[in-house]
């Protein structure tokens, strides 16, 4: 049996000059950096599913279970029939909370990993044989259109897992603008949002003690030496992540074990014993603060949910 998921090709798609470009950009830095939106190849994207389980991980299973209790609230502001549209769907997992409750019409899934898109939103639709299915593969991070045929008059964005962290608060701002103008007034945008903690429990789950999080973020030059031919030995390089309390984000970055030379596309780079690049922020936020944040960028805070711990929050946002 085929099942129903609409493809559909959106523009910018990730494209392997971006992957070049970018990374060669980021070693040229005094502070070399590479994006954390390259994490996500099929490797790294099981890799960050695994992170999700870890027990010191706390974002994911505190996200759900405030979402499996707010579901019906979620339900009533959003309205029945609408079209749900998530931005880095991933496994899709978090979504399955508010598809019985909301029983939206459509669903789009947007992700930049293209085969993992895919097989979710495959099963996505074998598991709701109502819902019709959309997936787009894009880089979510650029200006980008929605697709055809997939537009209704009731959108609900959905962007869960805390993923706006990744950006700097003012590159965050800028992509809940760039929300606004693609979604029509009264739109609804769920988003996830991780809360400022004690450093201890911040830093614990992203140095998990199976050592994921490390492969993950090591799996970024394995990617390198299969897609750009990179000479750069994995285990030269050791996984770093720490609070910054003064910016209020957790740094990752990968720490040169010893002086060393790479190579990239035939152009080197030097490293010094203990020099890194600096592969991911992860900005954390006070409800006050991200509500802010969202009324800059013209989104009106209509609820919000957290856990009993304080340790995660969800946002219903309405386009104003
Ligand atoms: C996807 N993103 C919100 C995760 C985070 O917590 O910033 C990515 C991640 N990096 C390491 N662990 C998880």
């Amino acid at each position: 049996m085929t099942l129903a998921v609409k493809f559909h090709d959106l523009h910018p798609t990730p494209a392997a000059t971006s992957l070049r470009d970018e990374i060669l950009m980021g070693f040229r830095a005094d502070q070399k950096f590479a994006s954390p939106k390259f994490f996500y190849d099929q490797r790294g994207s099981e890799l960050f599913d695994q992170i999700c389980e870890q027990p010191e991980y706390y974002p994911t299973r505190t996200e759900e279970l405030i979402l499996a209790a707010a579901a019906a609230d979620i339900a009533e502001i959003a309205g029945h029939e609408a079209t749900l549209i998530e931005l880095g769907s991933g496994a899709s997992r978090k979504v399955r909370l508010l598809l019985e409750a909301m029983r939206p019409s459509s669903y789009l899934g947007i992700d930049i990993s293209r085969e993992f898109l895919l097989e979710s939103t495959r099963r996505l639709a074998a598991d709701y044989p109502w819902l019709e299915v959309h997936a787009a593969c894009a880089d979510f991070s650029c200006n980008m259109a929605l697709p055809d045929g997939v537009y209704c008059e009731r959108p609900v964005g959905f962007f869960p897992g805390s993923s706006i962290g990744n950006f700097d608060p003012q590159s965050a701002e800028n992509f809940l603008r760039g929300l606004h103008s693609l979604l029509p007034t009264g739109s609804g945008l769920l988003v996830g949002i991780d809360l400022i903690k004690d450093k201890a429990t911040l830093e614990a789950a992203y140095n998990d003690e199976a050592g994921v999080t490390a492969a993950f973020n090591l799996n970024l030059l394995e990617r390198l030496r299969h897609e750009l031919n990179a000479e750069i030995d994995p285990r030269h390089f050791a996984h770093q992540a720490f609070f910054n309390e003064e910016l209020s984000r957790i740094e990752m970055h990968l720490v040169s074990r010893l002086p060393q030379v790479v190579t990239i596309e035939g152009e080197r780079f030097r490293f010094q014993k203990g020099e890194t690049i600096h592969t991911e922020n992860s900005y954390k936020y006070t409800i006050e603060g991200f509500q802010a944040l969202a009324g800059r960028a013209g989104f009106e805070a209509r609820s919000c949910w957290t856990d009993t711990d304080g340790l995660f929050s969800v946002h219903y946002l309405e386009r104003a």
